[in-house]
């Protein structure tokens, strides 16, 4: 697309017509309240009174809306345009800004995971982790979590550490930045009375056991980036 307008179809419009990054220029055509009750213009837009099926850009105040950008998941630029960060590419498929994985990371929605195989304990992998501009494995969800079971056994050995551990401060398992652990696949048993560091385990279908040791066992971790 283009600067300048752009026609929603006549009733009843498609949605979600198309954006455009780099430019004001992200749009679409849909049924709501604005313009004699046809049409929604996203907030870098407002309703062209003159033509009545138009949504123009908003030039004066391009982000001025901060939900513009944060819908691609980018930024407002100098230039007043929503663009994404650096270390970031806009992917046509999800249409928001994700992370470019680099060689030997494998990329899973907007993220980009390392399973590292170099032995290394929880708290040397962590440190690994950030050391990438990562972090160790969160697991929020099951397709997450299925992704990491599908390459740890890809990647082929019995553990990985993951980005979970046991927090003295809080008396619970928690996540390395002591967000709460809302989603778990604990193994039966697990957790147990050898409160420390947190790993998917092999024999247990890649369910996740707890290790005591997080210094001094070494063994594969899973980073995660974006
Ligand atoms: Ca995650």
């Amino acid at each position: 697309m283009t600067a300048g307008r752009e026609v929603c179809p006549l009733p009843p419009w498609g949605v979600s017509n198309g954006r455009t990054v780099g430019s004001v220029n992200i749009y679409t055509c849909g049924k709501g309240t604005v313009g004699g009750g046809s049409a929604t213009c996203l907030p870098s837009k407002e309703w062209d009174k003159k033509i009545d099926t138009t949504c123009t850009p908003i030039l004066a105040h391009p982000c001025k809306n901060d939900s513009l950008c944060s819908e691609i998941n980018g930024y407002c630029s100098a230039k007043g345009q929503c663009e994404c960060e650096p270390s970031k590419i806009y992917d046509e498929t999800s249409k928001e800004c994700v992370v470019e994985c680099a060689d030997g990371w494998e990329k899973f929605g907007v993220h980009c995971y390392l399973f590292n195989n170099d032995p290394l304990s929880w708290e040397k992998a962590k440190i690994h982790c950030t050391q990438l501009g990562s972090n160790l494995l969160k697991v929020e969800d099951a397709p997450e979590h299925e992704f990491a079971k599908a390459k740890c056994a890809e990647y082929g050995t019995i553990y990985y550490w993951i980005g979970a551990r046991w927090s003295t401060e809080y008396g619970e398992y928690r996540w390395y930045d002591d967000t709460v652990m809302n989603y778990t696949v604990w193994s039966p048993g697990e957790p147990d009375i050898k409160r420390g560091c947190v790993d998917m385990l092999v024999s247990v279908d890649w369910a996740w056991n707890s290790h005591h040791d997080c210094s001094n066992t070494n063994g594969s971790s899973i980073c995660e980036k974006g």
